[in-house]
């Protein structure tokens, strides 16, 4: 099965940037192998195989001591490959499922058991079919009671259409990819400002600063998008995660170098505090508080 998308990097750079140890990789992907873990009948692309394996080998060799794996509309809601790399990694990785209306409570248990701590509600219309949002009400009703927290996904034409239900759902909200804001307007713009307001009048919304290879109009080392991830991780230090994306599914323009990405990091943290909590103590408290210290 071929990939309708060009394939990762080879062999990333080592980073110029060492990240602190216990560093956390918050948004990463494994897709298949497709002969093991089938892609879903319904998704709209087919990725490149990007197995487990690949995976942790990239964490260490960027510098990184764990990982979240978010599953991704390629595998639908069958969350076998991501409860498999889990089930290998341990207390090494911990994941975001996509589940459908009528997964049962044993399931969501299996998933708990496995590591999964929260779930994707996935707005991008290239990607899903849309789901009503009281199937997205339910599950939020039933994961939450789990601990978990929930994760979305949308493009920023549609914030002000989903804001009220955002703000409508229960516990923690993480925001992938800063909401994808279009960088060509700079980062001073009402649009960004909007985002920049929800989350300051909401304090359970969290914010992925990542990436930036697909946010990009410039190109590496995407000196268009830093002013957007520096701007939320100074506004809102203690809700920040970052994450490779790691294996870039749907990258169509160019593959980047994931140690390029890496030395963005000092470029939107500027400070040892701020890149401890965007890479440590933020991800640490949502997927691993049993480990963190009150
Ligand atoms: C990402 C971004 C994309 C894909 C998915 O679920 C997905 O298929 O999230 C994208 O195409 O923008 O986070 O990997």
């Amino acid at each position: 099965m071929d990939a309708d998308y060009l394939p990762f990097h080879p062999a990333p750079k080592v980073p110029d940037f060492t990240p602190p140890a216990g560093a956390v990789d918050a948004h990463c992907h494994v897709f298949g192998p497709a002969d093991t873990f089938p892609y879903s009948a319904k998704r709209k692309y087919t990725p490149c195989d990007a197995p487990k394996e690949k995976l942790f080998a990239l964490r260490d060799h960027l510098g990184f001591s764990r990982n979240v794996i978010v599953q991704a509309s390629c595998h639908g809601t069958d969350n076998a490959a991501l409860v498999d790399a889990l089930e290998t990694a341990g207390p090494l990785a911990r994941g975001v499922a996509v589940v459908s209306p009528d997964v049962t409570d044993a399931e969501l248990d299996a998933m708990d058991k496995a590591g999964v701590r929260a779930v994707r509600f996935n707005f991008v219309k290239r990607l899903v079919d849309d789901t009503p949002r009281e199937v997205f009400t339910g599950i939020a009703e039933r994961i939450t009671k789990l601990g978990w927290h929930i994760v979305v996904y949308f493009e920023a034409p549609d914030l002000e259409d989903l804001a009220p239900f955002l703000t409508s759902l229960p516990g923690i909200i993480v925001v992938d990819h800063m909401g994808r804001p279009d960088v060509s307007k700079g980062a001073d713009h009402p649009d960004f400002d909007r985002f920049i307001a929800l989350m300051a009048e909401n304090d359970n919304i969290w914010v992925k600063v990542s990436c930036p290879e697909r946010l990009t109009v410039a190109g590496p080392p995407y000196d268009d998008v830093v002013p957007f991830s520096r701007r939320l991780v100074e506004a809102f230090p203690d809700r920040v995660l970052w994450g490779t994306d790691w294996p870039h599914p749907n990258m169509k323009s160019h593959m980047p170098d994931d140690g390029q990405l890496v030395d963005v990091i000092p470029r939107i943290a500027t400070t040892e505090d701020a890149r401890r909590k965007l890479l440590i103590d933020n991800p640490m408290r949502l997927y691993w508080p049993e480990e963190t210290k009150s």
